[in-house]
């Protein structure tokens, strides 16, 4: 029997990918380094399907139909190098191979030049959605090779989630650009958790509310304008009791985040490229912090502030909040987007934003209602370059921004630290700041380094003595 397609890689996310591509009438062949996992795969999760186990890359090959389509589900980095070093010498002209891992896009673009030279067709493609989106439907962010693209565009669109606009499945462009779009969605990701977390973080410490408490609130929150996967399992987790304590679970959970890249690389990367990311890159660095756990401890007793408390009337704060949130997880996009916007630009992946919208509106993990809203308005007008210039959003700044400030007053009052918060405020305020006082970074940079300044008055490029005068 050969198979339609292929999987290498069988931890749970590619178990999961192939396991979604044979429940589409596909025969999968899977291959995986360690065999004991195969085996298992086999006995636990293949029973009367369709999935074809091979024991060598060899033998998964030559399982597959020609011209072959496949994709890696490794680990990015070292990892994968490992595997297309020894794959592409065993494939043919023609056949197809996905990078579905969390390749950093450098890394997508030498891959496609080494299988450009054996004729191969490599497609570096974002896949979201955990464990359960790999499993009934993911968000699948394809880039590189178009002719590639084309011919597993059927297998990819029908294991997508399907989201209000059609499967979440598109291509986006040459090179990396399907690795780009994914590692920027993860910087959103970040940043909206990020803020979430700081919410939770002002309702519990700072108003004291219990867990059910605040899951009701983000119930509530969930079920209007901010409607989105991070929203609802957010809710989830507040209610989830640990049954050996009778306590929230959250408040036993170990309070140090990992980062394991993609947010770190899409911060890198806005900075490479000049584009302002700064509240994904304060979701970055807060986990950064959250990492010094034992200096924090120490820090608590040497350094001093105030004892956290918020006094504020409960339902006018929260209504506040509601208000800050919006704009905090809108600015969040907004820099997602504004991003991908520089780096087509600078790239050359020509990325249509609506489109970007539109995959992510299911299965993966900034899905959100707001995205709809979104997609139309880049449909609109694609080279908007901030989505809070388009009516819908300018409102959500028009109608939450006194109520952010007020927030910000009280949290920064209280000493509970809001960077993602804050970074947004300060992108806002510094966006909409016709006049910045960029004027005296360039003074200073004349007066040390005669790096010299233009002026608005004249013409022409100036340097003064400033010391002389
Ligand atoms: P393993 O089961 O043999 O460890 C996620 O870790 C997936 O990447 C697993 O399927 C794992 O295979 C695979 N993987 C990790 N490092 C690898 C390598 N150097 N070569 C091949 N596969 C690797």
């Amino acid at each position: 029997m050969s198979a339609d397609f292929g999987v290498i890689g069988l931890a749970v996310m590619g178990q999961n990918l192939a396991l979604n591509v044979e429940s589409r009438d596909y025969t999968v062949a899977v291959y995986n380094r360690t065999r004991f996992r195969t085996d298992e795969f086999m006995r636990d999760k293949c029973e009367g399907k369709r999935v074809v186990p091979t024991h060598s890359l060899k033998e998964f090959v030559e399982a597959l139909s020609v011209p072959r389509k496949m994709i890696l589900m490794v680990k990015a980095g070292p990892a994968t190098d490992a595997v297309l070093e020894q794959l592409f010498p065993l494939l043919s002209s023609g056949d197809v191979v996905i990078d579905g891992g969390n390749a950093h896009y450098s890394d997508t673009e030498k891959r496609i030049q080494q299988a450009g030279k054996h004729g191969i067709h490599y497609l570096g493609t974002g896949i979201s959605g955990g464990e359960d989106g790999a499993l009934h439907g993911p968000a699948i962010m394809a880039g590189g090779d178009r002719e590639g693209y084309e011919q597993v565009e059927e297998i990819l669109v029908k294991i997508a989630a399907v989201g209000p606009e059609g499967p979440c499945c598109a291509y986006f462009g040459p090179g990396s650009s399907g690795h780009y779009v994914k590692m920027v969605h993860n910087g959103i990701e970040y940043a909206i958790m990020e803020t979430i977390a700081e919410a939770y973080d002002l309702m519990s410490r700072g108003l004291k509310m219990t867990a059910q408490k605040m899951a009701s609130v983000f119930a509530e929150w969930n079920n209007g304008d901010l409607s989105s996967y991070l929203f609802e399992i957010t809710e989830k987790i507040l209610r989830r009791v640990d049954p050996d304590t009778g306590k929230p679970l959250v408040d036993l959970i170990l309070d140090r985040a990992a980062q394991k890249g993609t947010g770190k690389w899409s911060t890198q990367s806005a900075l490479d490229i000049g584009s302002p990311a700064p509240t994904i890159a304060m979701s970055v660095f807060a986990r950064v912090i959250s990492a010094l756990k034992e200096e924090r401890v120490e820090a608590q007793d040497v350094l001093s502030g105030p004892d956290n408390k918020i006094s504020a009337d409960r339902d006018e704060f929260l209504r506040d909040l509601f208000g800050t949130v919006k704009i905090t997880v809108l600015a969040a996009y907004a820099q997602g987007f504004r991003q991908l916007q520089d780096a087509s630009r600078e790239r050359g992946y020509n990325l249509d934003s609506a489109e970007v919208a539109r995959v992510w509106m299911a299965g993966c993990i900034i899905r959100a209602r707001t995205l709809t809203q979104m997609a139309q308005v880049f449909r609109e007008e694609p080279d908007l370059p901030l989505v809070f210039l388009a009516t819908p959003f300018r409102e959500v700044w028009d109608k939450g921004q006194s109520g952010l400030r007020r927030v910000l007053a009280q949290a920064h009052a209280s000493g509970i630290p809001i960077p993602a918060i804050d970074s947004a405020i300060d992108f806002l305020d510094a966006y909409r700041s016709a006049r910045l006082p960029a004027n005296m970074i360039q003074a200073q940079r004349d007066f040390f380094g005669a790096h010299t300044y233009k002026r608005i008055d004249k013409d022409g490029v100036f340097h003064t003595k400033w010391e002389e005068g």
